[in-house]
């Protein structure tokens, strides 16, 4: 699969508020935030969809939940807690496909699924 926009901002070929890189994971606010917090984690090599993780990506999958679980400290969003979510494909609603895990918190953000 051919890569996306997330690749260059890793490569920090485009601008993006990036608040977090290493050498498996980048993380970056979305630029439509859904909340007050909003924030990108994202494999440095591109998955395209959480059906193309394979055993290899395990360290980068463990990384970017641990890079989450800092960022939402930092927040101050910690103890009211927050939203981890990650979109597969059509029916889960991904548009970007370069695996990412979506960070949102400092509000309540109701039911998991609207309906
Ligand atoms: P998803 O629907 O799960 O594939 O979410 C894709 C998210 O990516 C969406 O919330 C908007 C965000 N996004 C798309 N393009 C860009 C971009 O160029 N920069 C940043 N920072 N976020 C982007």
């Amino acid at each position: 699969m051919s890569e996306t926009i997330f690749s260059k901002i890793i490569r920090r070929e485009i601008p993006a508020e990036i608040l977090y890189q290493d050498d498996l994971v980048t993380a970056f606010r979305d630029i439509q935030p859904q909340a007050p917090v909003h924030i990108l984690i994202v494999p440095n090599r591109q998955i395209p969809t959480a059906d193309d993780i394979v055993p290899e990506d395990e360290a980068a999958l463990g990384r970017m939940l641990r890079v989450a679980a800092d960022l939402a400290r930092e927040a101050g969003i910690s103890q009211d807690g927050y939203r981890l979510m990650i979109n597969c494909r059509e029916h889960g609603g991904q548009e970007v496909f370069h695996l990412h895990l979506h960070l949102l918190g400092g509000c309540s953000l109701g039911p998991m699924l609207a309906r």
